[in-house]
């Protein structure tokens, strides 16, 4: 395989099709220019400050596209700027979460009324494609690679259609990587984390009701080929000059085939990295896996407690989690010396003033390393949606970040869920508290997150969840 990154058309998309849409590209009297664009989030509080992470969605959707046409980057986030002029491009590619979908159909529309074909995917408008088609030309629903081939002859025949939508979703096997070139080329490159993003498998068949993977990719667990991703290692490490690069496996949750988690550990220990993941609760359970991972140079998994309460659990189908195991769970991955970062939310109908005491305490005591704290949002097209749908205050969707409270909780009123919310974080990330979670673990990024997060913390006010 190349080690430049590149990703070879005959590779990626080998089949039948796959001379005729070259024949068609050889046909064009010049190459289309694609610009593909990551907006900023309106209203960005943690989500899009800091370090932040090299999108790999957007690097996947550039490489695709390089196959056949000249693309540039733009990723607003880090502070590159959008151009005025955008006609020069044929295609303008923009991805959307909830959280920037609001920016990303302001520059949509800018594009369109430049007379600019404007492609829209990611989350938000595979969940809710009618509102999106009023803002670009094209909804892509769910992953570029599905639907390539159908969306690449369309475009060089200028024909494009408003909708694409795989029938089925393509094998990840021989997925190769995504061409880092296109974070490269930003002036502002040095914004991003040094975690670089890599991914080894897709899905999640756990199906939690406020989670939008199982709705856009059901209960599917697709994988790569072990080789790929170790030959994807191998090319950072040439691109950084150094062996001991830090990644982390964008996967939804990459523990569900247990000979594949193996076969990769295996296959990766020895190789000086270091490495970060979601992983679900009742796989850490399984004897040997935190030591094959330690082995392998993981330093933090990232787990979603949700909500300490066991009913809480069962409301929102989170299968995946047993109370009872937690703290022996806990102890058998610290004892490796990997951190935990758990994800907690609050503002569920079951949550009272008394589940912040509960969840700050079983924090203290487990000295959980890096806990993150959401409030429960209700994403489109999610079961969690539907069932809060008539409680919603308003769909803002710039606020639909973790970080707002959309709807009226039943127990809590939206000011106690607020008033505990911004007081939980700044007691677990208090001075005190951070040196009794982290007292005698090792000096590494992790214990300057903590550092970053108690200044995060004492900046958050009442009216910025609102
Ligand atoms: C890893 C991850 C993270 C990482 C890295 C995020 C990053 N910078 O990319 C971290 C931990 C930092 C993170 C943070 C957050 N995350 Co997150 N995250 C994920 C996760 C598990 C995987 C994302 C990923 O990279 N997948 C691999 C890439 C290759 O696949 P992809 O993103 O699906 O992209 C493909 C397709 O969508 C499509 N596509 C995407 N864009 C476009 C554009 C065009 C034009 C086309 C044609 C196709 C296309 O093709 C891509 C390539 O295959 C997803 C779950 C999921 N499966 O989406 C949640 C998810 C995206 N996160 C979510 C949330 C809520 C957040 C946070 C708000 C959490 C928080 N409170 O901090 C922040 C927001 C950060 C931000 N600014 O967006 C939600 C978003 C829900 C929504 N409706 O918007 C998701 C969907 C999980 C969920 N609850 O359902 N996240
Ligand atoms: S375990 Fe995680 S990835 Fe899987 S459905 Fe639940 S929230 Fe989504």
């Amino acid at each position: 395989m190349s080690n430049n990154g590149s990703i070879p058309a005959e590779e990626l998309f080998k089949n039948g099709n796959q001379e005729s849409l070259e024949a068609l590209a050889a046909k064009q009297k010049r190459k289309k220019r694609w610009l593909v664009v990551q907006p900023k989030s309106l209203t960005a509080l943690r989500t899009d400050s800091g370090h932040i992470s090299i999108p790999l969605n957007m690097m996947m959707v550039a490489s695709v596209a390089s196959t056949m046409f000249d693309v540039d980057f733009i990723d607003e986030r880090i502070g590159d700027e959008l151009p005025a002029d955008l006609s020069r491009y044929d295609v303008l590619a923009i991805t959307a979460r909830t959280l920037n979908v609001t920016k990303a159909y302001q520059i949509g529309d800018k594009a369109v009324s430049q007379g600019v074909k404007v492609i829209l995917g990611g989350v938000h408008p595979t969940m809710m494609p009618e509102e999106a088609k009023a803002h670009c030309t094209t909804v892509v629903y769910g992953e570029i690679e599905s639907i390539w081939e159908e969306l690449a002859r369309d475009i060089l025949n200028d024909k494009m259609k408003p909708m694409y939508k795989s029938g089925e979703l393509k094998s990840m096997t021989k997925m190769r990587q995504a061409n880092f070139k296109f974070a490269e080329s930003s002036p502002n490159y040095k914004k991003y984390s040094n975690l670089v993003p890599i991914l080894a498998t897709k899905g999640c068949p756990v199906g939690c009701s406020f989670c939008t993977t199982p709705t856009i990719y059901g209960k599917n667990f697709r994988m790569r080929e072990v080789d790929y991703v170790i030959e994807e290692i191998k090319y950072h490490q040439n691109r950084l000059g150094k062996e001991k690069v830090s990644f982390s496996f964008m996967d939804d949750n990459i523990c569900f085939k247990p000979n594949f988690f193996n076969e990769l550990m295996d296959a990766m220990t020895g190789m000086g990295v270091t490495w970060n993941a979601n992983i679900s609760m009742n796989f850490l359970e399984r004897p040997g896996v935190p030591e094959l991972a330690s082995a392998s140079g993981c330093d933090m998994f990232s787990i979603g407690f949700e909500s300490l309460d066991p009913d809480t659990i069962k409301q929102v189908h989170k299968g995946s989690n047993f109370h009872a195991h937690y703290e022996e769970v806990i102890k058998n991955v610290q004892k490796q010396k990997i951190a935990i970062q758990g994800y907690f939310m609050f503002g569920f109908d079951t949550d009272k003033p008394a589940s912040f005491q509960a969840t700050y305490d079983f924090i203290m005591q487990n000295k959980i390393e890096f806990p993150v704290f959401a409030i429960t949002t209700p994403f489109p097209g999610t079961p969690w949606y539907d069932e809060m749908r008539p409680r919603l205050r308003h769909t803002d969707w710039e606020k639909y970040d973790t970080y707002h409270s959309v709807y009226e909780p039943k127990i809590l009123s939206s000011e106690e869920l607020i008033k505990n919310f911004i007081k939980i974080q700044q007691e677990v990330y208090s001075w005190r508290s951070i040196y009794k979670r982290m007292q005698g673990k090792s000096l590494n990024w992790v214990w300057f997150v903590n550092v970053a997060m108690h200044f995060f913390s004492k900046r958050l006010r009442p009216e910025m969840f609102i």
